[in-house]
């Protein structure tokens, strides 16, 4: 269960977390009709700060373009709402869920008549895949589902209802034993993780789905591409992925808000490399950590104080 904090900010204003409620004829219960971010706050020796916070902010607003949905908040409204959210419920470290949603109004698919609403929450949140998946690494498979052709649902989009398909990878997965699905794409190329993008590591140069393997523009990935880039001086190539490529790589890790840098130990209960946390992953997993946790030097600006 999540652990509650008090306070939720529902459409301009916060209400206690048990208030927090919408109509069940609202458009997104019946038709997935929203847009969310998942954002991590980190205790920092600065005190808290919200790890590219306007990066976050700014994929919610073009996930809410694409799908035609316009919010009553400007990107800076956002910003310092999500802040001022953290401030009142007194979080040192904290998961960020900023959602927009089309809420009560009529009925039907046709959207248009129903109101966009936005509500923002924070709550604690721990490692996503488990206590030791970030020194030990996780067992996944590849999922027999994949992920939205291109055409169909918009993978760039971060709207609830990609989720339907990541619920269906996910509990696949669990079923089987497994901690997380890696979905191929309607090509048959590799794309994420249910909810994480994933990396290669092939005799020393790194690999990762490009953009169009119908993957979420994750800013943990975009993150860590700038580390093995700039710091760690890797050639890294986005590109299509063969599934085969999984079982030879040398390393393979996913990244994420909420998985932050997670090795990947086996697929398909076929050990990737020497079946542990690799020598790139644990380098770039250090450096990740370090950075947004406020131990190292925030050379990218990532990290914005939450209180100034
Ligand atoms: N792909 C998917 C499908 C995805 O959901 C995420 C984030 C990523 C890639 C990585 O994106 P980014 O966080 O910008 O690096 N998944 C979020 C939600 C997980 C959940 O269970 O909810 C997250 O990590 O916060």
């Amino acid at each position: 269960m999540v652990a509650k904090t008090e306070w939720i900010w529902l459409n301009g204003e916060f209400v206690r977390w048990d208030d927090a409620k919408i109509h069940i004829l609202s458009h997104v219960i019946h038709y997935g009709t929203s847009v969310f971010e998942g954002i991590r706050c980190y205790a920092t020796p600065k005190g808290p700060q919200v790890l590219r916070l306007k990066e976050h902010t700014r994929r919610l607003l073009n996930s809410a373009k694409i799908y035609r949905m316009e919010c009553k908040w400007s990107l800076d409204e956002l910003v310092e709402i999500q802040l001022e959210t953290i401030r009142r419920n007194k979080m040192n470290a904290c998961y960020i869920r900023p959602v927009l949603y089309r809420g009560y109004g009529d009925v039907g698919v046709n959207p248009f008549s129903c109101p966009v609403e936005v509500s923002v929450a924070v709550w604690d949140w721990g490692a996503y895949l488990g206590p030791e998946a970030l020194a030990k690494g996780v067992d996944v498979c590849v999922s027999s589902w994949a992920r939205m052709a291109p055409n169909t649902i918009p993978a760039m989009a971060k709207c609830a209802a990609n989720y339907m398909n990541s619920q269906l990878i996910k509990m696949e997965a669990i079923k089987n034993g497994f901690a997380e699905g890696i979905a191929l794409d309607h090509c048959g190329h590799v794309s994420e993780g249910s909810g994480e993008n994933i990396f290669l590591v092939k005799d020393g140069v790194v690999h990762t789905p490009d953009l169009s393997n119908s993957v979420l523009p994750g800013i943990t990935r975009d993150g860590v591409l700038r580390i093995l880039k700039e710091e760690m001086a890797l050639e890294v190539r986005e590109h299509s992925i063969s599934r085969e490529m999984l079982y030879i790589a040398d390393e393979i890790f996913f990244t994420g808000t909420a998985a932050e840098v997670t090795p990947i130990a086996t697929v398909d209960k076929i050990p990737v490399g020497g079946g542990r946390r690799g020598p790139v992953t644990e380098k770039v997993q250090a450096r990740y950590l370090e950075i947004v946790t406020g131990k190292a030097e925030d050379r990218y600006g990532w990290l914005t104080p939450v209180n100034r």
